[in-house]
């Protein structure tokens, strides 16, 4: 990552708590060194594998420790799944991700099922990304010869506030993965979620994290805590919304690069929120009416919205510019 500027965890807090317009401008004034700011990337989402999770964290509809009303689903047929690949490519998606509720993977048919459905996915022309739990580096490399684009495993919170959230597994646990995954080549998802009562200081310490993987995450996805009913933090206060931007900009200026994903909890966002959102350089919205479990925005909003900021679908496969090229 040579021509990426690495900041250290005080320079990240001096950013975080830069007056935030400022930061927005700068975070704008990067997004277009980097990118085109009228493409937003439009990403389509599938659970694969739905319920019986055996971790125990305290977000998510999908786990045997919570109390969630949700209908299992076993593994889907490989037909199935492209039949929702075709039809999201149809509604203008370019990148297909499928997520299963698993702790990991386990090498045998499942797995070789996962296989050829990334290998369908990528066959059809899409971006493929799934997200699968604990994966080895020779996992890594089959779903990389299969087509696989990025996988995606998530930090979630800091370090510190890790253990609150989940006991099932350690923040260890999650950066070995993401080493499996460097180590076979493979382009990384990774972001977390906001709303977990976490402090100013976590997030701030969420974001270096991500900033000094090495590679960089190809996508951070900002999630913002869905409240499900039956889970542990139902309840918990929303993010405010000031809080989201800032750490958007703060994402966005520290991996410039990185596709930066308004992922979960657009459903309680206004269209201006999500304009700013954009305007800190945010570049990636998952688009049809459902995240894995839990509902996202109409297809005929979410078009209406980007139509009337001007903004487009980006292609796929497309990388970012360089910026000593747009210097020359
Ligand atoms: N089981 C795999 C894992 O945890 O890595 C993959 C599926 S898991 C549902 C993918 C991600 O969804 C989690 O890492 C978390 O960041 C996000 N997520 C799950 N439930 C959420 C919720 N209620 N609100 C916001 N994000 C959520
Ligand atoms: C990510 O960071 N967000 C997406 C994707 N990666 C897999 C998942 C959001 C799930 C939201 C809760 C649900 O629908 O179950
Ligand atoms: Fe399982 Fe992933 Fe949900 Fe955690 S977030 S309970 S690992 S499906």
């Amino acid at each position: 990552m040579t021509d990426i500027t690495i900041y250290t965890k005080d320079e990240v807090k001096a950013l975080y708590k830069r007056p935030l317009l400022e930061l927005i401008y700068d975070a704008a004034t990067v997004h277009r060194v980097y990118h085109s700011p009228d493409e937003v990337q439009l990403c389509t989402l599938l659970s694969i594998k739905t319920g019986g999770c055996i971790e125990d964290c305290k977000y998510c509809s999908q786990s045997i420790h919570n109390q969630a009303e949700l209908e299992k689903e076993k593994l889907l047929q490989v037909e199935d799944v492209m039949k929702q690949a075709r039809a999201a490519k149809a509604a203008g998606s370019t990148r297909f991700c499928m997520g299963a509720a698993w702790r990991g993977v386990k090498d045998g048919r499942a797995f070789d099922r996962v296989v050829d459905m990334v290998q369908g996915v990528s066959d059809m022309g899409m971006e493929a990304c799934v997200t699968l739990g604990m994966l080895s580096e020779d996992q890594a490399k089959r779903l990389k010869n299969a087509g696989l684009t990025a996988y995606n495993h998530n930090l979630d919170t800091s370090e510190e506030h890790y253990s609150k959230i989940i006991s099932t597994r350690t923040y260890k646990d999650r950066l070995d993965t993401i080493e499996n995954v460097a180590k076979a080549g493979v382009s990384l998802c990774c972001g977390g979620i906001l709303g977990l009562g976490e402090s100013e200081a976590d997030r701030i310490s969420l974001l270096y994290t991500l900033s000094i993987l090495n590679p960089q995450p190809e996508s951070v996805p900002i999630n913002i805590l869905v409240p499900v009913e039956g889970t542990p933090l139902e309840n918990m206060k929303r993010v405010d919304i000031f809080e989201w931007i800032r750490c958007i900009a703060v994402a966005r200026i520290l991996m410039p690069k990185a596709m930066v994903r308004l992922s979960a909890g657009r459903m309680e966002l206004t269209r201006e929120a999500q304009a700013m959102a954009f305007m800190a350089g945010a570049n990636a919205i998952f688009t049809g009416d459902k995240l894995l479990t839990t509902p996202n925005p109409e297809k005929n909003e979410d078009m209406k919205l980007l139509s009337d900021l001007g903004l487009k679908g980006r292609a796929p496969f497309k990388e970012c510019h360089s910026p000593k090229k747009n210097a020359a």
